[in-house]
Formats: structure tokens, C-alpha cells, sequence
């Protein structure tokens, strides 16, 4: 089994996540800074496709015009040596204190129009390295206490955001979409547009709809509780998958952005192969860390392992779909004309009209204990 990252597979990391120096809120870091340079060349060196960025991530928040220039020529000196790409970028709206009581939902409008401005010049930055997808992750869009704010002005408030940075695109001539990554709590009591569900609804309300997707995270879903196949599937279906955040979580926990597959590999199995089936094209970004235990050659490792098992069981897939004991049960479970019917008026009479045998239907047998069994036997490798 080839186990090798390739450009094909566009695997993508942030600077964030391989550049995570290890500090937690109950411990300092444990590994030294790496420039966005030498964290372009970790990336190269463990076979990802390319890197994404928060603006501050790259330009430091208070770097002057001509800092940010080197910084950007350096960095995209590092790109073209080792030829990562940008696939993704996005703002940092949520280390500065001026955003603890949130960004475009903040209840001062100063803030608000802070945050435009702030994310306007991470467009920029974004786009001059080559980003055509635009990530939101509203971690201090929330809040501890509803005394504090209507849910549904925060709503409006988003809205009236969302339509000011799709109307600035637009009037940019920038070939960039935006990507809405849903997560319900954390940093903040409580995180509006929680859930994948509710960013797909929300989309819906805005000017420019089509502009706008989801980046569904595994994670955030599982700390909502949810099946996050379920989500993504959803997303995929209203052609709204625009991205996605690979990484691992128990349910019930803090976000614990573990390496890929590392906690569920049932779920990632299943997601994995989705995703394959139905042919997604976009990056497969893992929004993850090293354990707090590691050094940068354990931060490779994670990085190589995020990797590899999505490869591996890229691979289970094939399998899983290739498998003759499988596939007779899915044709068993699926025999019957499986076509929707058609509404007339003649076909709802004769539908009301039809007898059916229910005590039949429920006494039916489901082989699905047998399809799980070799699914889960495929995935221990004794099939
Ligand atoms: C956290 O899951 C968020 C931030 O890391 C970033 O804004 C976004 C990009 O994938 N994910
Ligand atoms: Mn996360
Ligand atoms: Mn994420």
C-alpha cells in the first residue's frame, strides 16, 4: 500500500496547527517558535500540499507595512523553493482582547467594524499568496451569559458582515469563496451558528448565497454530539462542502484536535470513504496538533500520521467497495425499484388506495449486523 503523500492528494495543514508551540490553558508552551518559513519546509519535508494561514499567523498584528512585506517575500520564497500552495486562508478574530466579547456580533460597534477592517487586509494577504477559499471560524462569536445579547440581532449582525466581505470580494474581482466553520462552544460560553446544520440554514439568509459554504470540523461536531459524516453529507448534498477540517475528538470533551483518525477510526473510515465516493475535489485540510508531549520530530510524525491514515483507509475503501460479501448484502439491503415517486393525483389515489402487508414489512430481516462485521473485520485486516 502506498502510504506516500502526494500533490493529488491535497493534504494541507495551517501554520497553527504544525506550528503549535504546545501551550494549553493549564500549561506553558513546550516547543520553540518556528517562522512560517521553517514551518513551510516541515510541511514539504512530511509531503503536504500546501499550508494555510489566520493573518497573524504570517504578519504579526502590529508588523509595520514594510515588515509585512518581507515577511511575505520570505514566505513566498519558501513556496515557490519547496512548491506548497495556499489553498486557504483566514482571519485571526479571536487572540486579541479586542475581540473578547466577540467580532462582527460584538455588541460595540467599533469592534465591528474593527473586525471588517481586520479581515479585509487577511483577504488581501490571503489572496496575494494564491487562497481562493476564505475560512470564518467565529471562536469568540458567542457569548457566557444571554443577558447580554439577542441571538437574533447576532444573527443580523453576522448577516450584515457576511454581505459587506461578499460585496467586497465581488467589487475586488477576487476569485475566493468563503467557507463558515460551525463549532458550539469554546472559547466562549456558547458560539453562535453552532452546528453545521444551522451555518447551512443561515447561509440561505445572505445576499450572495452562492459565495458561501461550510467547513465542517470533526471535532466541533462531535462536541456538539453529532454524527459528522451526517454533517458533511448534508453540506455535500446542498453543494455547500467548500471545505473541510480533518481531525479526532471524544465526544463530551474540550476540543482536542487530535491527529486524524486517532480517536474514531470507525467514523473516519466512513467519512473517508465518502468522501472519495462522491468525489470530493477540495483540500483535505487537518486543523490538528501534536500531542503536548512531543518535539518537532513528533510534530512530523503527527503530521505523517494525519496523512497516512486517511491513505490507508483511502485504501479500506476501495476495499469495502470491491468486496463481494459486502456488495451481495448492499444488493440485498437495496433490491426494489429505489426510484422516488412522482406526485399526480392519480399516483397519490392509488398510493392511499394500495394494501400493504405490514406485519411482512416489519418481519423482514436487515443483514446489518453481517455489513458492520465485515466492515469492522475489513478494517482490522483480517478480510
Ligand atoms: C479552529 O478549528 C479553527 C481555526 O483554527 C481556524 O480559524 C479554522 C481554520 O480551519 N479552524
Ligand atoms: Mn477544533
Ligand atoms: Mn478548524
Amino acid at each position: 500500500m502506498n502510504l506516500t503523500p502526494t500533490p493529488a492528494d491535497k493534504f494541507t495543514f495551517g501554520l497553527w496547527t504544525v506550528g503549535n508551540p504546545g501551550r494549553d490553558p493549564f500549561g506553558e508552551p513546550v516547543r520553540h517558535k518556528l517562522s512560517p518559513v521553517e514551518l513551510v519546509h516541515v510541511l514539504a519535508e512530511t509531503g503536504a500540499y500546501g499550508v494555510n494561514f489566520h493573518d497573524n499567523d504570517l504578519v504579526p498584528i502590529d508588523a509595520t507595512l514594510s515588515e509585512r512585506s518581507q515577511i511575505v517575500r520570505d514566505f513566498r520564497a519558501a513556496l515557490e523553493s519547496t512548491s506548497l500552495k495556499v489553498p486557504m486562508a483566514t482571519t485571526n478574530l479571536f487572540n486579541d482582547p479586542a475581540f473578547k466579547d466577540g467580532a462582527f456580533t460584538a455588541n460595540d460597534p467599533q469592534v465591528r467594524a474593527y473586525a471588517l477592517h481586520k479581515t479585509m487586509h487577511a483577504i488581501d494577504l490571503g489572496v496575494e499568496l494564491g487562497a481562493e477559499m476564505y475560512v470564518f471560524w467565529g471562536g469568540r462569536e458567542g457569548v457566557e451569559s444571554d443577558a447580554t445579547k439577542n441571538p437574533a440581532e447576532a444573527i443580523k449582525r453576522f448577516r450584515d458582515a457576511f454581505n459587506f466581505l461578499c460585496a467586497y470580494v465581488r467589487d475586488q474581482g477576487y476569485n475566493l469563496k468563503f467557507a463558515l466553520e460551525p463549532k458550539p462552544n469554546e472559547p466562549r460560553g456558547d458560539i453562535y451558528l453552532a452546528t453545521v446544520g444551522a451555518a447551512l440554514a443561515f447561509i440561505n439568509t445572505l445576499d450572495h448565497p452562492e459565495m458561501v459554504g461550510v467547513n465542517p470540523e470533526v471535532a466541533h461536531e462531535h462536541m456538539a454530539g453529532l454524527n459528522f459524516l451526517h454533517a458533511v453529507a448534508q453540506a455535500w448534498e446542498a453543494g455547500k462542502l467548500f471545505h473541510i477540517d480533518l481531525n479526532d475528538q471524544a465526544f463530551g470533551r474540550y476540543d482536542q484536535d487530535f491527529r486524524f483518525g486517532s480517536v474514531n477510526l470507525k467514523t473516519a473510515f466512513f467519512l473517508v470513504k465518502f468522501l472519495e465516493d462522491v468525489g470530493y475535489s477540495g483540500m483535505r485540510h487537518f486543523d490538528a496538533h501534536a500531542y503536548r508531549t512531543e518535539d518537532y520530530e513528533g510534530v512530523k510524525a503527527f503530521a505523517r500520521g494525519c496523512m497516512r491514515t486517511y491513505l490507508v483507509l483511502k485504501e479500506k475503501a476501495r476495499q469495502w467497495n470491491a468486496d463481494p460479501d459486502i456488495q451481495a448484502l448492499l444488493a440485498e439491503i437495496n433490491a426494489g425499484d429505489q426510484s422516488a415517486p412522482a406526485y399526480s393525483r392519480e399516483a397519490a389515489a392509488a398510493l392511499k388506495a394500495r394494501p400493504f402487508d405490514r406485519a411482512a414489512l416489519g418481519a423482514r430481516g436487515l443483514p446489518y449486523e453481517q455489513l458492520d462485521q465485515l466492515t469492522v473485520e475489513l478494517l482490522l485486516g483480517v478480510k
